[in-house]
């Protein structure tokens, strides 16, 4: 009965634990993310990117699991009737642009998304609504929200330096497309894109920015390290009493620290 003495154990550290037994399942959906440990959820607000005449805002939260990311953005207040590209930007200062790194496009001050790129990298996935992520898929404008407010959530592989950079806070998210002249559309007020001349400037220039952090709406504090990373087998339900015994391990082996200090 192998079952039943797991199933023992597992009742017997829940009873011992007492009170840390709460944080027992969240340690467990901690463990089931990929064993990397730290923090699994990443938010940000988006703000208007300074010179390009935007009034709209919108949040964004990233959940890794491994390299797994489940990514939420809402938009509102963008021009209507255009796609918005979106990227997840790494590697350059986690940050957004301030108006004193705008340039000059077709002799109008303006952030063209090479201008932000100091502040906040080069594009590591693409947030389309189907099909590829990658650099690669940079203006699949047939592939990314459509109007002025827009709802996206997708879960999608990332690569490794995208994760890398998520954790350590050096990831950006980049909402595109702006209204700089307040026509209602696309136009050629500031040249054309220097990505892909065939695009106007206005389509890929940066309108809402904001730097992942840690934390937010949903977030779990890990803190449990690697030993979670050996429970990640199977999900049966044999599987679940381990992961429930040893989390609970856990939280009683942190306690015995505690006591000890
Ligand atoms: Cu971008």
């Amino acid at each position: 009965m192998i079952v039943s003495k797991t199933a023992i154990t597992a009742l017997a550290v829940m009873a011992v634990a007492g009170t840390t037994l709460a944080l027992a399942p969240l340690a467990v959906a901690d463990g089931m993310g990929g064993g990397r440990g730290g923090e699994r959820m990443f938010s940000t607000t988006l703000n208007p990117v300074p010179t390009n005449n935007v009034t709209g805002s919108g949040t964004a939260s990233i959940e890794l699991e491994g390299n797994e990311a489940t990514v939420t953005i809402n938009a509102s207040g963008l021009l209507g009737g255009v796609p918005h590209a979106q990227h997840i930007h790494i590697d350059g200062m986690g940050r957004c642009p301030t108006a004193s790194e705008a340039g000059t496009h077709n002799g109008k001050t303006s952030m063209s998304t090479s201008d932000g790129m100091k502040a906040y990298g080069m594009i590591g996935t693409s947030l389309t609504t189907s099909g590829d992520t990658t650099p690669t898929s940079a203006l699949a404008v047939t592939r990314f929200p459509m109007g002025s407010s827009f709802h996206y959530s997708r879960t999608i592989h990332v690569t490794d330096d995208v994760v890398a950079s998520i954790r350590k806070n050096n990831a950006v998210i980049v909402v595109h497309g702006i209204d700089y002249d307040g026509s209602g559309k696309f136009t050629n007020v500031l040249g054309a894109s220097e990505l892909d001349p065939k695009l106007p400037q206005v389509a890929t220039a940066p309108a809402l920015c904001g730097a992942l952090q840690a934390g937010g709406k949903g977030g779990i504090h890990a803190g449990a390290g690697g030993s979670q990373e050996q429970l990640t087998t199977g999900l049966t339900a044999a599987g679940a009493v381990l992961l429930i015994g040893g989390a609970g391990a856990l939280a009683l082996r942190r306690r015995k620290t505690a006591d000890a200090v």
